[in-house]
């Protein structure tokens, strides 16, 4: 029985979770289709081998391509991916002379340090050099979104990365913050045209923010930093127009 993948569709991919290897982010498969190879946890798999919904019969495929299935309300519907599609998707590998702006929370700074640790850690690990590297500190996650469009807005850098920490025991207005820090960053990325990445931490307590700054739960703020690698790549080489 063949299998194919509905995480196809690039888009539905977490890119934390999968990223592209190759430089060129187009490559041929096994399947005659234009699709990408993707590491997960940094082995190199394919869409063979991202298995989520079996193909049970070959006459599904269409000349061109391989026929897809997704399962909606319980019937199967499918969509082809003809060799004429082209998949964009930013790189980890091309890291190098790319610009970034940080601006990072003081409120918890117990937590928005080591998060940003993270972030710059990841960027040495992927050729950003230290000089291509700004960080601006903010009294709080509230105050991130301003920040972010302004440096956004100012052309100097390729991604904007906002590293703040929301803690619901620390404070009664927890909603207002945290909902504020996310439209904030949003609305930065929209109204400048430059990827503002979400790195604001929202939790339930201090425990939980520890864990997922360099704890049990890993480093969000490295993750933030691979998330604005890939959008920075994906703007500078796919989407100047
Ligand atoms: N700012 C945070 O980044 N995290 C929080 O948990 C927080 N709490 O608990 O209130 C917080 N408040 C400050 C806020 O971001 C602004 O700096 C402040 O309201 C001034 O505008």
């Amino acid at each position: 029985m063949q299998m194919a993948s509905f995480a196809a569709n690039s888009s539905l991919l977490s890119p934390n979770s999968f990223r592209t290897t190759a430089k060129s982010s187009v490559t041929s498969s096994p399947f005659r289709c234009n699709c990408i190879s993707f590491y997960n946890n940094h082995k190199p798999t394919n869409l063979a081998a991202t298995t989520a919904f079996p193909l049970s019969s070959s006459s599904h495929q269409t000349h061109e391509g391989l026929g897809l299935w997704s399962e909606k309300a319980g019937k199967k519907e499918s969509f082809s991916q003809t060799s004429a599609v082209r998949h964009l998707t930013g790189s980890l590998t091309s890291a190098e002379g790319l610009r970034f702006a940080i601006v990072v929370a003081r409120f918890n700074e117990i937590v928005t340090r080591p998060l940003l640790e993270g972030a710059l850690d990841t960027f040495k690990r992927y050729s950003v050099k230290e000089e291509d590297i700004d960080v601006v500190w903010v009294p709080g996650s509230f105050e991130i979104g301003l920040v972010a469009e302004k440096l956004g807005k100012s052309r100097k850098y390729q991604a904007v990365l906002c590293i703040g920490a929301v803690i619901r025991g620390d404070t009664s207005h927890y909603d207002a913050v945290a909902n504020s820090a996310a439209s904030g960053v949003l609305s930065a990325g929209l109204s400048s045209g430059v990827p503002c990445i979400f790195g604001v931490l929202t939790c339930d307590d201090m425990d939980q923010a520890l864990n997922r700054a360099g704890g049990k739960a890993g480093n969000k703020g490295s993750e933030t930093a691979l998330t604005a690698i890939e959008m920075a790549s994906l703007f500078e080489h796919h989407l100047k127009f």
